[in-house]
């Protein structure tokens, strides 16, 4: 659809001025990944706390100056991992954001970003990312496949995200570890939080089952947990807090 058409362009862009073979070699000279599928199973509710400047469905979130500082706050406040958007045309994200957060915080950092290509994680790992995202509605199964093997081959993990019950059979069919139930509908853009629990009761134990999407503050915290979560994935309302340590906090008591 139309987000992924500009994602498509604004690709092709970068790969005209950065090759394959200059991010390959980026990626030799990146310390290892972090683990992050280890950090997401710490014991008790794993927050992804993301850096989000801006939204299709809410324009402008906030004006983050410096998304480094953010991510320090994050990590202070106990976020698991920081996720940071990088697509441009809809969410105003960049890969400078991305370096920045990754070089302020010592935590696994995800990549996110319509995943299309494999040029993309090459280029998640040469920015130092840990994680990536793939979202099953926007890949084939072939896809799906190869980009989770090639996740794997440069050491980081992948958030494979889902939002229908064909979708999470696909996810757990090329062998997703961490899966990801968006609750907003990317196509309308909708938030329908009772998404989530009928998807998430489909999901094995052992799996890191996130939450995706508006979560507003401790009720929705407790209810996604209550229904399976054991991680959440929060941005409009961290980035709109002006104290998200202690909101971090408060959603991991
Ligand atoms: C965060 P929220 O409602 O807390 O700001 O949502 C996250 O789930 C959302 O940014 C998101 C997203 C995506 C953005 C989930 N999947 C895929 C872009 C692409």
């Amino acid at each position: 659809d139309q987000i992924i058409q500009g994602v498509r362009a604004d690709l092709a862009e970068r790969q005209r001025s950065v090759s394959l073979a200059d991010l390959k070699t980026a990626v030799l000279e990146q310390p290892a990944a972090l683990n992050a599928l280890a950090a997401l199973q710490q014991p008790g509710l794993a927050v992804i706390a993301e850096v989000k400047r801006r939204s299709p469905s809410k324009g402008e979130l906030a004006s983050i100056a410096d998304p480094a500082a953010l991510a320090r706050r994050y990590a202070e406040g106990g976020a698991a991992v920081v996720s940071v958007l990088t697509e441009e045309r809809r969410f105003s994200g960049t890969l400078e954001d991305l370096d920045a957060v990754r070089a302020a915080i010592d935590i696994p950092v995800l990549r996110k970003d319509f995943t299309v290509d494999a040029y993309q994680i090459w280029e998640a790992r040469a920015h130092g990312a840990d994680l990536v995202l793939l979202i099953v509605a926007a890949l084939s199964d072939q896809q799906l496949a190869d980009f989770l093997a090639l996740t794997e081959e440069l050491g980081m993990h992948a958030l494979v995200e889902t939002h229908t019950a064909e979708e999470v059979a696909r996810a757990l069919a090329v062998g997703a570890r961490i899966i990801g139930v968006n609750v907003r509908n990317l196509k309308t853009l909708d938030v329908d939080r009772d998404v989530f629990a009928p998807l998430a009761a489909e999901l094995p134990a052992g799996l890191v089952v996130v939450a995706e999407s508006g979560v507003r503050d401790a009720n929705d915290v407790a209810r996604y947990a209550s229904e399976g979560a054991t991680a959440i994935l929060v941005g409009e309302a961290l980035v709109s807090d002006s104290t998200p340590a202690e909101r971090i906090a408060e959603f991991r008591a």
